[in-house]
């Protein structure tokens, strides 16, 4: 898939990054495309997920030829086992990423209740209230971290082993749970369906493909309807609701004159202290004093999302900027959390007089400035970390810095409460919307960027192309920058729509492509799916709905694809996973969970394809809706 002769211009779909990328050549830096090249032909048994390493018999190769010897590993497994077994452990992987993420808001949460911090808040009461009702708390003249404290319970419970399922199941249509109960993949616990995961692919465990695929639909639910949901939902009420508002985006939002401070990961848990100290005036004193106009603070991936959403902060990138925004010289400080950094960008710090610092002890870089934050402490620590940046702007080597490109314009903030409120209060008009035909479907492009794919020029396509048939687009994680570079986040890119889109968008003053989040936030848009098939009476794979992650790279974007597929949405992915090794794992995935969760893969590289694809899917499902197509 990677071709080493690939010109800049067939990197990236971006000016910016092109700029930096040329940059980032004549100063000898190495990027994730160069290490790409140098990587590339991939292990062909890698590729097709037929090594096994789960023992010390092996490793293990399963050829590919049916006329060579090697079809069983030492212990007997076959093609079909061990890709199963990989599949299964990649997408526990990315659920225990989601979900740990969750789990620390838990606890963030928990030292609020036990009034250990006083640096987090509960800043959205109402959210706190609606979630305990829905967690059958009794809320009335309750008061607030009372109510607070036995929300948080249930959010810990949900972690363990001693239910029988999720709380937030509630959310679903009894169709859909009763198909769960009846391939006995009812979501229990977070950490109870992870750790299953991991024995199961144990060597001697579940050794029937077909079994071991049904657990990582398990173990992907309980990401989906348990650490991602909480996750999103206790960031709302620590950090508040996301509302509708305008932001920028692109390297251009960093500012030649600031002090340039980057948050990266996921978290909004220290970025948000981060932003805050950021306003400190002492600090802000101190920036001035160096010469500089102020602090500026610019997201990378999904924290930046976070804030983008709810702070408007801009952002200046996704997954395959990140290296590049060292590369403009222009940045103080990179504070990172956890998940989607590049080790690589330790080393591109060293080469600037970037300080790239870590505050996650669960996510530690050698080399790193390292912070263990603390709720209790954080935004102290915060301010350290602030001084720091402020401080390095002295030492920024302006002969080497370069920002290239404007920043875009955004429009951001929209979630569930936030597009309700805009419609008056229920998903009512968003049901006569679609009954009417005027948005036709709804579809959700999330995730990432590869380097062995044109950065962006998947994911833009294929919004382009599904608005053009009045498909509304949700988009989160790193595809938001994607979206909002390519003039797709603002409302004017009606313009870009089919009439029904237009008219509707236009009437609300919105685009026709919505922010919906980060990477966690996917849970917003499942649960949105399950809001309107209960309003309909339908379930969710009744809906004439769609996900694609176009150039998804993560462990976390196959455990979103897999909820997403077990929830009953039909999801596109723009290149397969490891598992064309197995037939049996393949007509599973495309065909096969069809017939079990009523919806399945699609694999498609190219863009205009998949939105045809997904027209097709939404068209059949509106027209078994007894709606036009
Ligand atoms: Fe990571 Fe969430 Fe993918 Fe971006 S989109 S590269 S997972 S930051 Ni989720
Ligand atoms: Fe080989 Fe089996 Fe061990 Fe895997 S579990 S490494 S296939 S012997």
């Amino acid at each position: 898939m990677a071709r080493p002769d690939r010109t800049i211009d067939e990197l990236t779909l971006w000016d910016d990054a092109k700029e930096m990328l040329k940059k980032a050549k004549s100063e000898g830096i190495e990027t994730a495309w160069d290490r790409l090249d140098q990587q590339t032909p991939h292990c062909t048994f890698c590729e097709s997920g037929t090594t096994c390493t789960n023992c010390t018999m092996g490793p293990c190769r399963i050829s590919a030829k049916p006329d060579s010897k090697k079809q069983r590993g030492v212990c007997g497994a076959d093609a079909d086992v061990i890709v199963a077994r990989n599949f299964g452990r990649f997408v526990a992987g990315g659920s225990a990423g989601h979900s740990d993420h969750g789990r620390d808001l838990v606890e963030v949460l928990e030292a609020i209740v036990e009034g250990k911090t006083d640096n987090y808040t509960i800043r959205n009461p109402e959210k706190l209230f609606s979630l305990a009702g829905e967690m059958q708390i009794a809320t009335a003249g309750r008061e607030l971290i009372e109510v607070a404290g036995d929300v948080l319970d249930v959010c810990f419970s949900d972690f363990g082993s001693r239910r029988k399922e999720l709380s937030l199941l509630s959310r679903l249509p009894m169709q859909r749970r009763k198909i769960w109960q009846k391939l006995n993949i009812t979501p229990r616990g977070v950490d109870r369906e992870i750790t299953e995961m991991m024995h199961r692919t144990h060597m001697g465990c579940d050794n029937d493909a077909g079994s071991t695929m049904l657990h990582a639909a398990r173990t992907a639910l309980a990401d989906g309807w348990g650490g991602s949901m909480i996750g999103t939902e206790l960031s709302d009420i620590i950090f508040g609701g996301p509302t509708p508002k305008m932001s920028t985006a692109s390297l251009g939002v960093l500012r030649e004159d600031a002090v340039n401070i980057l948050v990266h990961g996921h978290n909004p848990v220290v970025s948000e202290m981060i932003l805050a100290a950021a306003h400190d005036p002492e600090l802000i004193a101190q920036a001035r004093a160096l010469g500089a106009d102020g602090i500026n603070i610019a997201g990378l991936c999904c924290t930046g999302n976070e804030l983008l959403m709810r702070q408007s902060i801009p952002m200046a990138g996704n997954h395959l900027m990140t290296e590049l925004a060292i590369v403009t010289g222009a940045v103080e400080a990179v504070v990172v959390d956890y998940q989607c950094i590049m080790p690589s960008m330790v080393r591109i710090s060293g080469c600037y007089h970037t300080k790239f610092i870590t505050t996650a002890n669960k996510a530690r870089f050698t080399g790193a400035i390292h912070y263990d934050i603390q709720p209790a402490t954080a935004l102290a620590q915060a301010k350290e970390i602030v001084g720091l940046a402020v401080q390095g702007y002295a030492e920024r080597d302006r002969s080497r810095v370069n920002i290239p490109g404007k920043p875009v314009e955004i429009m951001t903030g929209f979630c569930n409460e936030s597009v309700i409120e805009a419609l008056g209060g229920t998903v009512q008009p968003l049901i006569e919307a679609i009954k009417a035909g005027d948005i036709r479907g709804a579809v959700g492009i999330v995730g990432c960027n590869n380097p062995k794919f044109k950065q962006d020029s998947m994911n833009v396509a294929l919004a382009r192309e599904l608005i053009k048939k009045d498909i509304l687009v949700l988009v989160t994680g790193c595809c938001t920058t994607a979206a909002g570079k390519a003039g797709l986040l603002v409302p004017e890119a009606i313009e870009m729509a089919g009439p029904g889109l237009k008219k509707i968008c236009g009437s609300l003053g919105i685009p026709p492509v919505l922010h919906y989040g980060s990477c966690v936030d996917n849970s917003r848009i499942i649960h949105l799916c399950a809001l309107l098939a209960k309003t309909l009476g339908v379930d969710i794979s009744d809906l004439p709905v769609g996900a694609s992650s176009p150039e998804w790279y993560s462990e976390k974007a196959a455990a979103i694809g897999m909820y997403a597929v077990a929830s009953g949405i039909y999801t596109h992915l723009g290149h397969p996973p490891h598992i064309l090794g197995s037939k049996t794992v393949v007509d599973l995935a495309l065909h096969g969970l069809e017939e079990l969760v009523g919806a399945s893969f699609v694999i498609e590289p190219d863009p205009v394809i998949a939105a045809d694809l997904l027209d097709v899917r939404i068209r059949t499902k509106r027209l078994a809706l007894g709606l036009t197509a």
